[in-house]
C-alpha cells in the first residue's frame, strides 16, 4: 500500500491511553452485515521473566522505540483498515478498529510451543477495561518481543498468533527491534492473525471452510505476487471464492452478512431481514433491534433492502410470568407470531390488528414474530398484556429483560 493514513498518528502517541476512534471508513459506502469492531491495545512496554531456548532463566525489560511504534500501527491501517477488509469481502465485511496505547507494561507472558505469547490472561485488566462485554468482536494485540539496543530476544513460535474464544477474537503481533520495512504486504500479518479468529466464529456456525482454511493457500494452488503479497488468496477466501468440491468456501458473502460476533450476541430481538417476501435465503441486513415497532410506511427498513417486497424475522428470549397474555399484532402486509416454535397467530396473507390470548408458564421463553410487506405501506407493531393488568406491554415493555 504506498497510501499513507490520513491520520495523525503522532498525537495519538502523545494520548497515551485514550481511547481514539481511527474508523475511517467511507460514509458512503454500506456494508453489509454488522462491521467488525476491534480494539487495538498497543503494550509498548515489556518487563518479563521468561526461560530462554537454552534453558536460562532470563529478564527483558523493553520499551517500543516510538518509530516502531508508529510505523506499526500505521501498518495496521494500511492494510485491514481503510476499506480493505470492505474490498477484499467483495462489500460484504467490513472492520472498524480504535487504537489504545498502554501505560502497563506486558510483566507476564504464557508459554506456547517452545515460546511465548500475551495470551488473554496476560492482559487480562486492559481487555477487561477497554473491551466490556458486548462491545468488540475483536482484540489486537501489539508488543514488543526484544531489547531495541541489545537485540535480547524472547523466544516466540511466530510473529503473530490468533484465535477465536467464544465471545472475543483474539490476535497478537510482535516488534522484534527493527522498523517495519513500508512495504506493500506488511499489514497482512495483523489481517492473517484476525482472520484466524472471524474463520473460528464463522466455523462455528457451520459455514463452510476449505481444508486448512486460512492456511490452505497452497495446498489450493495460490501463490503470492510479484510484490510478495498473499492478495489473490485474501480476496478470495475473504469473498468464500475458494472452491471446495465445487462449492463456495472461505468467508462467504452469506458469513460476512450473518454479522459480527457482537450482533449474535444481541441484547433486544434478533431482526433479520430478507430481500424476498419468504424469509428465503441469508438476511441482507441482521442487527439489534429494541422493539418490534415499526412505522416504514412508504420507506425500506434498511437501505439494502427495498421499500416493497421484504420480509423479516424477530426472535427474542426473555422471561415472562405466570398467567393469561395477550399478544397483539398490527401488520401491513402479513406476519406470525410463535411463542416458543408454537404458531399462535398466521395473518401472512391479510392486513390488519390481530390478537390472541394464551396461558404462560413462568419462565423462559422464545418469541417470534414474521413479517413481510407485499407492497405500498410497512408498518408493523407488535406489544402485549397480562390478563388483569392494564396495557402496560407497549413499546417499553419491549425494553424488559435487558
Ligand atoms: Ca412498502
Ligand atoms: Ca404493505
Ligand atoms: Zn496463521
Amino acid at each position: 500500500m504506498s497510501v499513507n493514513p490520513k491520520l495523525r498518528l503522532g498525537a495519538l502517541v502523545v494520548a497515551v491511553s485514550l481511547l481514539a476512534l481511527l474508523s475511517n471508513r467511507a460514509a458512503s459506502q454500506t456494508p453489509m452485515g454488522d462491521p467488525w469492531k476491534m480494539l487495538v491495545l498497543v503494550y509498548r512496554h515489556t518487563d518479563v521473566d521468561y526461560v530462554d531456548l537454552d534453558g536460562q532463566s532470563k529478564h527483558l525489560t523493553a520499551t517500543m522505540p516510538a518509530e516502531d511504534a508508529r510505523l506499526m500501527v500505521e501498518s495496521f491501517l494500511n492494510l485491514p483498515h481503510r476499506g480493505v477488509v470492505y474490498d477484499y469481502s467483495g462489500q460484504a465485511g467490513e472492520l472498524e478498529a480504535e487504537v489504545v496505547f498502554v501505560d502497563r507494561p506486558l510483566t507476564t507472558l504464557t508459554p506456547i510451543g517452545d515460546g511465548y505469547w500475551p495470551s488473554p490472561e496476560d492482559t487480562r485488566p486492559e481487555v477487561a477495561a477497554y473491551a466490556p462485554p458486548g462491545v468488540y468482536d475483536s482484540v489486537l494485540v501489539l508488543w514488543q518481543a526484544s531489547h531495541p539496543v541489545t537485540d535480547q530476544s524472547i523466544p516466540s513460535i511466530g510473529w503473530g498468533l490468533g484465535m477465536w474464544a467464544y465471545d472475543i477474537t483474539y490476535a497478537t503481533v510482535f516488534n522484534l527491534s527493527w522498523i517495519w520495512p513500508s512495504g506493500a504486504c506488511d499489514g497482512e500479518v495483523f489481517l492473517h492473525e484476525w482472520l484466524h479468529g472471524v474463520t473460528g466464529f464463522y466455523m462455528s456456525l457451520d459455514f463452510p471452510f476449505p481444508v486448512d482454511d486460512l492456511h490452505g493457500a497452497g495446498s489450493k494452488g495460490y501463490t503470492t505476487d510479484e510484490e510478495g503479497c498473499w492478495r489473490s488468496w485474501l480476496r478470495d477466501y475473504m469473498s468464500g471464492q475458494v472452491y471446495e468440491n465445487g462449492r463456495r468456501t472461505g468467508l462467504t458473502p452469506e458469513a460476512w452478512r450473518s454479522g459480527s460476533i457482537t450482533t449474535h450476541d444481541i441484547q433486544g430481538w434478533r431482526g433479520e431481514y430478507f430481500d424476498n417476501e419468504a424469509l428465503a435465503g441469508p438476511p441482507i441486513v441482521v442487527r439489534d433491534d429494541p422493539a418490534v415497532w415499526f412505522a416504514w410506511e412508504q420507506a425500506a427498513p434498511h437501505p439494502l433492502l427495498a421499500a416493497d417486497h421484504f420480509s423479516a424475522r424477530w426472535t427474542r428470549r426473555l422471561p415472562l410470568t405466570d398467567g393469561q397474555y395477550t399478544f397483539t399484532l398490527f401488520h401491513d402486509d402479513g406476519a406470525r407470531l410463535y411463542l416458543d416454535d408454537r404458531p399462535l397467530l398466521d395473518r401472512w396473507s391479510s392486513r390488519g390488528r390481530d390478537a390472541v390470548t394464551v396461558a404462560v408458564s413462568p419462565g423462559q421463553h422464545t418469541l417470534r414474530v414474521e413479517y413481510r410487506d407485499i407492497d405500498g405501506t410497512a408498518d408493523l407493531r407488535f406489544y402485549w398484556q397480562t390478563a388483569g393488568a392494564s396495557p402496560r406491554s407497549f413499546v417499553p415493555v419491549t425494553f424488559m429483560g435487558r
